[in-house]
């Protein structure tokens, strides 16, 4: 056995062999591949936990005063939605991989077992640590081969969201989901207190219609965009009760930045990359832009009951896969074409000219594994939308444990809008 201080005198040359030889001591491997989203992780803590909406929070094992947690980076299936999973990339069976949750000051040891066909390597997005320990593949570490397993060990010195993801063949191994959140709260519980703290990874994917292997290669065309790996009505919803203080965090390993819009609410921006921002510079949004390779965290008193759409603002993010390369037919009357299409073409439609409205309506037959353009059904009717969109459900009287789907909200009489006759 390697003791502490051999390990730590190392060095870079022996490292792949002393950590390889402390994998042997590594904590129980925790997995799973639902997508339900987990309990926080209360215990009797003094701050509250996060929750990772469909995702999870990986539960360390204290050894000698180090927090020890277990990530193996391996081949996951993803539902995305019902009707499509996709075969991706992530760690310990899901994709984010599990929510790392530490406090500002805990010395943290995380072993990496790589199970996937090829080397790969864990960087630490955005948290101070010695160069050693940054995971960036043939620079500060070797790169892990297949059935290897690595150990990094640091100290927390700063409080706040930050991510992991690999830094070796980074172009695939991101674009095939492997990422994770990387919370640090603050060592005084009683510094920026909130009743609920979300935690949400924005991606994109390219899915051609029919498959369910992401095309890794794509820069741009992306036609699946997700919160936590799952796209509308996939998505959870985050739960409030009302008069919570809530926080957001969101970070973004996709490849476009995304104006997240949260309805019913101004929220005020809290956190950066960089940080906590002091109170003069928390500046108030309603539509929080996350940059690639950022993160955001914003706040908002829950005091408005209702069920508030959060969604990126680029709406073709909030739209599954199908049609992105239609035709422009608005204003197109096109009756005629299809009676001369349909005596060549059994069963042809043509559509789009009133709108897109009508694509959910009509439920077509769509390709194995592919979700629709617009999807979800609401109280009142279709919803129309797909990708990244979830709800902020705000209730009167929520349990401060409970992260159960209330339903939808049931408007008080006299405040909903309604149809009236017009003289
Ligand atoms: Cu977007």
């Amino acid at each position: 056995m390697t003791t502490r201080r051999q390990f730590l005198a190392g060095g870079a040359v022996l490292l792949g062999a002393a950590l390889a030889e402390r994998a042997t001591a590594a904590p129980e491997i925790q997995s799973r591949d639902s997508s339900d989203t987990a309990s926080p992780l209360f215990n009797g803590k003094a701050y509250t936990p996060v929750v990772t909406p469909n995702g999870w929070t990986l539960p360390p094992r204290l050894n000698n005063g180090v927090k020890e947690f277990h990530l193996v980076a391996e081949k996951v299936k993803r539902e995305f939605a019902p009707g499509s999973t996709i075969n991706c990339w992530g760690y310990n069976g899901s994709t984010p991989g599990p929510t790392i949750e530490a406090i500002e000051g805990d010395r943290v040891r995380i072993f990496v077992t790589n199970r996937l066909p090829e080397h790969t390597s864990v960087h630490w997005h955005g948290i101070r640590l010695p160069n050693g320990m940054d995971g960036v593949g043939g620079l500060t570490q070797p790169h892990i081969p297949p059935g290897k397993t690595y150990v990094y060990e640091f100290t927390l010195k700063r409080s706040g969201t930050f991510m992991y993801h690999p830094h070796s063949d980074d172009m695939v191994q991101v674009a095939m989901g492997m990422m994770g959140l990387f919370i640090v709260h603050p060592k005084n519980p009683k510094e920026r207190p909130v009743d609920r703290d979300y935690c949400i990874l924005l991606h994109n994917w390219d899915v051609e219609a029919g498959t369910a292997t992401p095309k890794s290669s794509t820069m741009t065309e992306f036609n699946l965009w997700t919160f936590n790996s799952r796209a509308f009505p996939g998505t959870a919803p985050l739960l409030a009760g009302k008069g919570d203080r809530v926080r957001i965090r969101i970070g973004n390993l996709s490849m476009h930045d995304h104006p997240i819009h949260l309805h019913g609410y101004d929220v005020h921006v809290t956190g950066t990359d960089g940080g906590w921002l002091p109170k003069s510079a928390q500046i108030p949004e309603i539509t929080i832009n996350v940059p690639v390779g950022a993160m955001r965290a914003f706040e908002l008193i829950a005091d408005e009951p209702g069920d508030w759409p959060m969604h990126c603002h680029k709406l073709h993010h909030t739209m599954g896969p199908m049609g992105h390369n239609i035709p422009n037919m608005l204003g197109v009357q096109h009756d005629d074409i299809v009676h001369k299409i349909n005596r060549l073409v059994d069963g042809a439609m043509a559509m789009g000219e009133t709108g897109m409205a009508e694509m959910q309506e009509m439920k077509m037959a769509l390709p194995e594994n592919t979700l629709p353009m617009m999807s979800g059904d609401g109280p009142f009717g279709p919803l129309e939308m797909g990708g990244m969109f979830t709800l902020l459900k705000v209730r009167d009287g929520l349990a401060r444990d409970d992260y159960r789907d209330p339903g939808w909200y049931r408007h008080p009489p006299g405040s909903q809008a309604r149809e009236i006759d017009m003289p």
